[in-house]
């Protein structure tokens, strides 16, 4: 068994009897209420999921395990000479709920790189289809492909124990994720670079083996800022859209692969993973319509406040639960302000953070008008020459696997249930509004 196998077994499996007994001694407390607004309003804020990876406060912003991102830029092992974490030790922590040592996360990384051959009829399905077909959608079928590989799927038909399903799921979710970068770089050189691939260099990290492969820029810098991005994109507790597909998904006992190729179609979405594409496109176009690559602030203030008559939101602004900057925005500007703070299109996109949270802040309906983590990550992107937007929701993908498959490790140790919570029609609803009426009136 793998150290970081035992280490999760030492952790969970004792948490997973503990738990068991809890709820069984706390099952009629109640933990919250649901209004009407929120059955209608996406369940907002309703107290209905157990994640153990990551929380979110509404004004602090993310914590991984209790630690918050400057925090973790500290205290998670780096290469020697970089300014940035290693991602596989965000992961080890999020799995373990320990900050693990330099040791550890070489071996994680090493543990990786081992599982990371993808298998060839993966590139086969990936190249039947036409290159300017979405990323996204090319990912998300490329993980499906997948599935075959899966381990839980073939001990559940051998009639696997239930107590011993964290097991293959621990094995299933390091071997999605070692092979995500090399399938996501594929993707990218498939459809923007001719088809001309890179291999990989199994010597470097994950996240330095995926910037290499991706061929974007040779610099070190480059690999530091996809060790940065891989990290901060990792978790937003569980119940943004594609944590919580993973979840949903998993809780069906569906494996690793079907569970995650879910989470990515719900990441797929512009409302979440897919702003950040959104936000540069919006940029160049009002660079575009405006005629300037350098719009002033009230040229930028002009163009939000058409783009808001116009029925549209402001992509990379807003948040569902947020309601400060989002630091993993500030984590990005601060990268960008150590390495370049003289690019042009990152100037616009902090001129932008000067002038939007005061136009959107006039609307009383938005609830924040702060930038959420999709406003920033564009402009550093075009900045070591990675152009094409539309990738850019993948890499929010890669990153995302390593906080949504810790959690679906954790689902099938703690033994979580099938998700089913209770529907109600809008007539119900109704009813229950005018009996509740009559009952106090
Ligand atoms: N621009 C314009 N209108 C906005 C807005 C924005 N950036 N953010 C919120 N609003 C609007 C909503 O569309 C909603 O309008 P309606 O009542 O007409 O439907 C109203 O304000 C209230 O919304 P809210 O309660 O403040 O926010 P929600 O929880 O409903 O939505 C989010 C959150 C992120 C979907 C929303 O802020 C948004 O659409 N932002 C732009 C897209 C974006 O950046 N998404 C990425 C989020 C981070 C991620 O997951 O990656």
């Amino acid at each position: 068994m793998d150290k970081l196998k035992k280490k999760f077994a030492e952790k969970a499996l004792p948490l997973a009897s503990e738990f068991k007994a809890f709820v069984k001694e706390n099952a009629d407390l109640v933990v919250g209420e649901v209004k009407l607004a929120q059955v209608f309003g996406g369940m907002r804020g309703v107290k209905s999921l157990v994640t153990e990876t990551s929380e979110l406060d509404a004004n602090e912003g993310i914590r991984f395990r209790g630690y918050s991102i400057p925090e973790l830029k500290k205290r998670l092992p780096k290469l020697e000479g970089d300014t940035e974490p290693l991602p596989e030790g965000i992961f080890y922590l999020m799995l373990t709920g320990e900050i693990p040592t330099y040791e550890e996360v070489m071996s994680l990384s090493k543990n990786l790189s081992e599982r990371s051959d993808v298998p060839e009829y993966v590139f086969k399905v990936l190249d039947t289809f036409p290159t300017d077909t979405h990323p996204m959608t090319q990912f998300s079928v490329a993980i499906l492909s997948m599935q075959p590989e899966s381990i839980f799927e073939q001990r559940y038909a051998e009639g696997i124990s239930k107590k011993d399903y964290w097991d293959p799921m621990y094995e299933d979710s390091l071997n999605l994720i070692a092979k995500l970068p090399h399938i996501a770089a594929y993707i990218y050189r498939r459809s923007f670079h001719n088809g001309e691939h890179i291999a990989p260099n199994k010597d470097l990290d994950w996240a330095g083996n995926f910037a290499h492969m991706l061929g974007v820029s040779d610099s070190d810098e480059f690999k530091s800022l996809m060790r940065l991005y891989l990290t901060i994109h990792a978790d937003h507790e569980g119940g943004n859209a594609s944590a919580h597909s993973t979840h949903l998904t998993g809780s069906t006992l569906s494996d690793a692969y079907y569970s995650f190729s879910s989470g990515i179609n719900a990441l797929a979405g512009p409302l979440h993973g897919l702003a950040n594409q959104e936000v540069i496109k919006w940029i160049l176009e009002m660079r575009e319509e405006i005629g300037t690559s350098k719009p002033n602030k009230e040229q930028i203030e002009a163009y939000i406040r058409s783009t808001l008559d116009a029925g549209k939101v402001i992509p990379g602004y807003g948040h569902a639960v947020l309601r400060v900057p989002d630091p993993r925005f500030t984590a990005q500007m601060n990268f960008a302000k150590m390495y370049f703070p003289e690019d042009e299109l990152v100037n616009v996109v902090w001129d932008i953070f000067e002038v939007a949270p005061k136009v959107l802040g006039e609307k009383p309906k938005i609830k924040s008008p702060w930038p959420n983590v999709d406003a920033h990550s564009g402009a550093t992107l075009m900045h070591y020459g990675m152009t094409e937007y539309r990738f850019y929701t993948v890499l929010f993908g890669v990153s995302r696997a390593l906080g949504v498959l810790a959690s679906l490790c954790w689902d099938r140790a703690l033994g979580l249930s099938i998700e089913r919570p209770k529907s109600v029609s809008t007539n119900w609803l109704k009813q229950f509004a005018a009996q509740s009426k009559e009952v106090v009136g």
